[in-house]
């Protein structure tokens, strides 16, 4: 019965019927690898920790140690090579604590599984040893600020939750159609126009100049990070040893850009200097190409065939590289959406003298768009990062060698042959799938839940905790083919050997999400499940075998072993 899978609720009741639940021993998330318990009298850390380190400074480990007691029992901190990285050993015994890792990461992660141990078994814990290790070295969070905006006391929020759930990703995406949420110096109209959106979010009459604009006071959805907001969070998220990839959708999902740049050229052109506002112009007046995107823009793509659109691009690059620096953290991904680009461009006049110079069909103007911006970031010593079906469309001949794609198709429709095509690139390949990996969709369907549905019409944390990662194709024996009736998954293009996954995203679009308190609620708590799955290997994955195809319930996934897993996990 396929809608057994359906809602939290449905997943409870299986779990009550396997009985009383046990009383829990090791309450650490996402489950460690591996958890002994040594013989021995209780270990007594009522009186605190007296902390030593041993290769580690403590500034490095900071945040970790923020949730421990201070006081006499010695707790070692101690660096040793050989271990996992962002791998720990953790040790409660007679003698006190001790942590040994290879990275600060491994030694926070320690750490945070010390504090959230002491949380459910108090001070008075029983001898314990974890050995413990990332299954993905990437463990992602995706943030959609853009479309409505989040405040920076939010994400902070986010940052510190990201590193209790050992999450070492942070995707902020910064620019779509609907705003644009980074200060960008050389660029102020950016923010003065693009942050703004209309009070009842009418696309038509918004992203207009908004003089004296207060984001305090307007609707939530309006604002932006000023730079040093954007520091700050840069600062954060290092010293929790996470990473933050920013995005701007581009060349479509522009229209907040593209507006900010006209109203730019409006002003210039007032002024009487023709050159100065052409520099930085995102489309061509003379195009006359009517399109529409799959969110019903007609005005929301950048004209790839024009010097404007990558001196703009290089200049905004140029901007956050700078932040970057300034806070301590070089920019080292920089995601460039790529994704829902509608077929515009054909009747661009800079377009045709290209395509009559180079050869290239319409439908090329896109990839070269996209490869023409990789190369420009990898000059700098940049890894570009973009959407599964954009990077897809382009010659791995011509982009980069290090390259981080996000793949975003549904398993059931083709996304189990775009993620294994894209890893068999040699591509930096991340499961950022919709039927499981979507929070902006409901947690059930149910007509009091809000969220968009076109992924699936519900996701709760038991479907997230059942994914298995590591045989794309197994997914079908337990996730319902939410659109449509449950269907099999075949494997038609197999991943080579050699190639892998490098880890899973939670996204937060924000069409739907207005409130902080929203995104909580769409958050938690199932990125808590997708933490686990990032982390550990499910036991009722079987082994990836290549050409092998899935049937919904199909006999060869464990259910017995995903159950027993739900229940300690819940
Ligand atoms: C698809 S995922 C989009 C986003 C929307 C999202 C809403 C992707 C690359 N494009 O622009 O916000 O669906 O669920």
């Amino acid at each position: 019965d396929q809608t057994v899978w359906r809602t939290p609720e449905r997943a409870f009741a299986l779990y009550a019927e396997r009985g009383a639940a046990t009383p829990v021993d090791v309450a650490i998330l996402p489950k460690p690898m591996k958890v002994t318990r040594p013989a021995g009298a209780p270990v007594d850390l009522s009186k605190g920790l007296r902390i030593t380190t041993q290769g580690f400074t403590r500034a490095a480990i900071a945040p970790a140690l923020a949730g421990l007691p201070m006081g006499t029992v010695p707790l070692t901190i101690r660096k040793q090579a050989g271990i996992a990285p962002e791998g720990y050993r953790l040790a409660i015994g007679q003698g006190g604590v001790t942590v040994t890792a290879a990275d600060a990461a491994g030694a926070s992660y320690g750490l945070r599984s010390l504090a959230q141990q002491m949380a459910a078994e108090g001070t008075t814990l029983r001898p314990l040893i974890v050995e413990d290790a990332p299954r993905y070295g990437f463990r992602g969070l995706h943030i959609d600020l853009a479309r409505n905006f989040h405040s920076k006391a939010e994400i902070l929020k986010l940052v510190e939750q990201m590193a209790a759930y050992k999450l070492n990703t942070l995707h902020l995406h910064l620019g779509d159609d609907e705003g644009w949420r980074l200060q960008i110096a050389s660029l102020p109209e950016l923010t003065e126009v693009g942050a703004y959106r209309c009070a009842d979010l009418s696309e038509k009459t918004c992203l207009q100049p908004q003089l004296g604009a207060d984001p305090a006071r307007d609707a939530p959805t309006n604002g932006y990070l000023t730079a040093a907001d954007y520091s700050e969070i840069l600062r954060a998220a290092k010293a929790r040893q996470i990473a933050v990839i920013p995005s701007f959708d581009m060349p479509g999902h522009s229209r907040a850009a593209i507006r900010s740049m006209e109203v730019r050229y409006q002003r210039l052109l007032a002024k009487g200097d023709k050159a100065a506002a052409e520099r930085f112009r995102l489309v061509e007046p003379g195009d006359t190409t009517r399109y529409s995107s799959v969110q019903h823009y007609d005005d929301n793509t950048l004209n790839v065939c024009i010097d404007s659109t990558y001196r703009f691009i290089d200049t905004v690059i140029n901007d956050i590289a700078a932040l970057h620096k300034a806070a301590g953290v070089p920019l080292t991904t920089y995601h460039i959406g790529a994704d829902e680009t509608a077929g515009a461009w054909v009747q661009s006049p800079a377009c045709k003298v290209m395509m009559a110079k180079t050869g290239m069909q319409p439908k090329q103007l896109g990839a070269y768009f996209i490869e023409r911006i990789s190369a420009d970031l990898a000059k700098r010593g940049i890894a570009v990062a973009g959407w599964s079906d954009g990077l897809g469309h382009t010659d791995p001949a011509k982009m980069p060698a290090n390259v981080q794609t996000n793949i975003w198709s549904n398993l059931h429709a083709g996304g189990v042959a775009e993620a294994h095509g894209q890893a068999n690139r040699g591509w930096k390949t991340v499961l950022s799938i919709p039927d499981l990996g979507y929070f902006d969709m409901p947690y059930a369907a149910d007509p009091n839940e809000t969220g968009y549905d076109w992924a699936s019409r519900g996701v709760d944390s038991f479907q997230v905790f059942g994914f298995m990662p590591g045989n794309l194709a197994a997914n079908a024996a337990l996730i319902p083919n939410i659109l449509a009736q449950p269907k099999a998954i075949a494997d038609t293009v197999p991943l080579q050997p050699g190639r892998s996954i490098a880890g899973l995203q939670a996204q937060l679009w924000s069409e739907t999400v207005r409130r902080d308190s929203q995104v909580d609620y769409m958050l938690f708590p199932r990125l808590l499940a997708l933490a686990e799955r990032a982390w550990r290997k499910p036991d009722w994955e079987p082994a990836y075998v290549a050409g092998a195809g899935y049937q919904p319930n199909d006999k060869r996934v464990d259910r017995a072993k995903l159950l027993a897993g739900w229940q300690d996990f819940a």
